[in-house]
């Protein structure tokens, strides 16, 4: 990969102020203090060749990242959510061999691809950025020959999260198609995946049924780690400029849906597009928006009438076709009515455009419930470490302030109020959504 160049490409957007970065070592509190008293105990033990390492082993697992798995039909937009999540145009859209292949986004200091065959060994691959995310060099293998391939990545969001783009579950290939389903239920409750974010355009009674298989071939408490997203939510009702609140509604009749809560802990409306959009829009697009909003408004509502209206090549407009083009590409006819609606008489910089979209988009409430997983994971990985870590310790006497520790963090995580599931409490009022009537 052509390191710095793909990374300032595909990294899109200067935001105004920097993402907070997520430190190196785990963000929860418990998790540190886990960390720093086994780290104590391992150097207790540092002549005791067994225990010490048994201890030393416990740190590793500590503070992983969250896996989370996007799965869904063919086109979805499993790949568009999981760019918005991370913050850059990295997964493919287009229809390449790579969105055929399960492919694993990780935090990585530098860019780096590996491609894993089904057989023989790993080899190191370059990726270009292309229009719609990195085009990874499979050196002509066919997806069906390709185990999966692994991309690290320097976005500050893949230290909390590991995302996984699967192959459309009803996918042309049904070799394809399998092979997600395989990898989804995988080792059942040891499965490597904590989440799956499970896309759904309109809930068809197949996708509850495919939900419920998932939850029982996952083990207890599967349910409450799938996140049903209706997503494309910008295309509901026909993408009407109150698609949103169509969306909305549409989620929270599945939160209150049996059938749908008994499969997956909740569901929510999300617009991908919008959201990744928002996560990478670029100042000359934003610019380009402000000149069509400044346009009479007649001109501008002529404009807006058709797909093929707005990428008319006569049209007489101080933005060209192809950047209309473009943009139709990056927002969806709703995404441009709404940019141009919110810029008419009131210019906005590309990072305010891009704050109202990502608002508008849905994508935080998904996110925030991924923290609320990400969280509960690093509080049960820090309890079971330091359960072990008691278990380990025979001799309390080497380390009686430690041992004294660990027992209270213990038991204060014991009172700590029931975790939630990774969308909250279905029977609570529907999440606050980001989504409102205003254009
Ligand atoms: N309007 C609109 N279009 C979307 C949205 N999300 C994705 N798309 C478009 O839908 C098409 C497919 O999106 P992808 O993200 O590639 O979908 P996918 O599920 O990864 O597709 P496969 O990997 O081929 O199964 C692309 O043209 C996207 O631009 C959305 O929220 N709104
Ligand atoms: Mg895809």
């Amino acid at each position: 990969m052509s390191g710095e160049d793909a990374l300032t490409r595909a990294m899109g957007r200067r935001r105004r102020a920097p993402e907070p970065e997520r430190p190196d070592g785990p963000p929860h509190p418990t998790v540190r203090r886990a960390g720093a008293l086994l780290q104590a105990a391992a150097e207790a033990y540092a002549d005791d060749d067994a225990v010490g390492s048994a201890l030393r082993d416990l740190l590793g697992p500590l503070g992983q990242p969250l896996t989370v798995g996007l799965a869904g039909r063919i086109k979805s937009g499993k790949s568009t959510l999981l760019n918005a999540l991370v913050g850059a145009r990295v997964a493919a859209s287009d229809a390449t061999e790579c969105t055929q292949a399960i492919t694993w986004y990780r935090y990585g200091q530098v860019p780096h691809v590996e491609v894993h065959p089904r057989t023989g060994h790993a080899w190191q691959s370059t990726a270009m950025v292309g229009r719609s995310g990195l085009e990874i060099d499979l050196r002509g293998a066919r997806a069906d020959e390709i185990d999966h391939v692994d991309v690290a990545w320097p976005a500050p969001a893949l230290r909390a999260l590991t995302l996984v783009d699967t192959p459309g579950l009803d996918s042309l290939s049904g070799l394809a198609s399998r092979r997600s389903h395989e990898f989804l239920v995988a080792g059942a409750p040891t499965s490597e995946i904590d989440v799956v974010v499970y896309l759904l355009r309109q809930v068809r009674r197949s996708d509850v049924r495919y939900l419920g298989d998932l939850a029982r071939l996952r083990g207890s408490g599967a349910a409450g780690s799938t996140i049903a997203v209706v997503a494309r939510a910008d295309e509901v009702g026909a993408g009407r400029i109150d698609a949103l609140v169509s969306a909305e509604r549409l989620a929270r009749r599945h939160r209150e849906d049996p059938d749908l809560t008994s499969v997956c802990s909740t569901a929510l409306p999300v617009a991908g597009l919008l959201a990744e959009t928002g996560q990478t829009l670029q100042a000359a697009e934003a610019a380009d928006l402000c000149t069509l909003a400044s346009l009479d408004r007649q001109v501008v509502e002529e404009l807006l009438l058709s797909v093929d209206r707005f990428r008319r090549p006569s049209l007489s407009v101080p933005v060209t076709a192809d950047a209309r083009a473009a943009l139709l590409d990056r927002l969806g006819m709703f995404g441009v009515r709404t940019c141009l609606a919110l810029l008419r008489g009131n210019p906005m910089d590309a990072p305010a455009l891009a704050d109202e979209l990502t608002r508008r988009s849905g994508v935080e409430e998904l996110r925030r419930s991924l923290d609320v997983a990400v969280e509960r994971r690093e509080r049960r990985s820090a309890r079971d470490a330091l359960v072990r870590m008691l278990d380990l310790v025979q001799d309390e006497d080497r380390l009686p302030d430690v041992v004294r520790a660990a027992r209270d963090l213990l038991s204060s995580a014991r009172t700590d109020p029931e975790e939630p599931t990774a969308g909250g409490d279905l029977s609570a009022p529907a999440a606050v959504s980001a989504v409102d009537a205003r254009p």
